[in-house]
């Protein structure tokens, strides 16, 4: 067994930047093609009525969705199929890196365009925030930001690339965080360019 890949801490949140190496990405990405070939990428709308700018998906038996009339987990695609199952590489993920005995009940898909970003935000839709969030990045490097845990204050960034992972737990479940743009063309995993960003939750 390799050891375990570099990591680092910062407010809280543990970063692998390089944890999982170019063949792991590649198989990653084959898994969630299977997954949007069954449940496509969306672009969202907001409850004020914009068009978000990262599209999504979702697989697990709930994914997170945003329409008019509000935003939330929904047991289906917007299509009304169900979502698939979390790709099994993604569950031995979480495994790997946090130590709850529950296994993620459901799996975003962000994919950031060029000039896609995500504003600063809590992830507060799910039941019980002493279970982690846990998230990979595939594809170009993103600036990720994290804040406080009340909106505003200083914040601290850093630069996401291929293959880093995320565990968002304890005291830091509930900071802010968010991405402000991607390096478009920094990676070559993805043929048309462009960011992942899967994240693995426990929701009930
Ligand atoms: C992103 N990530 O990296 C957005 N949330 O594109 C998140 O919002 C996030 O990376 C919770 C835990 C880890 C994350
Ligand atoms: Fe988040």
């Amino acid at each position: 067994m390799p050891d375990r890949p570099p990591k680092i801490t910062l407010r809280g949140f543990d970063i692998y930047p390089e944890f999982l190496d170019v063949a792991a990405q590649r198989l990653l990405l084959g898994d969630l093609r299977d997954v949007t070939r069954r449940a496509p990428l969306v672009r969202h709308q907001t409850p004020r009525g914009k068009r978000m700018s990262v599209a999504m998906t979702a697989a697990g038996r709930i994914g997170w969705v945003s329409t008019p009339r509000g935003y939330g987990y929904c047991e289906r695609h917007p299509s009304g199929v169900p979502w698939p199952d979390i790709p099994a590489s993604l569950v031995a993920l979480w495994h790997q890196v946090t130590v709850t005995p529950r296994p993620p009940e459901s799996c975003l898909i962000n994919f950031y365009g060029q000039n896609a970003r995500m504003g600063m935000h809590q992830d507060r839709d799910e039941a019980d925030f002493s279970q982690p969030v846990v998230s990979v990045s595939l594809g170009d490097d993103g600036l990720f930001r994290i804040g406080n845990q009340t909106r505003g204050g200083k914040t601290e960034s850093l630069w996401l690339a291929s293959g880093a992972v995320v565990v968002m737990g304890g005291d830091a479940r509930l900071t802010y965080h968010g991405i402000d743009r991607i390096r478009w063309g920094s990676s070559r995993l993805l043929p048309e360019g462009g960011r992942i960003n899967v994240t693995l939750r426990v929701v009930m």
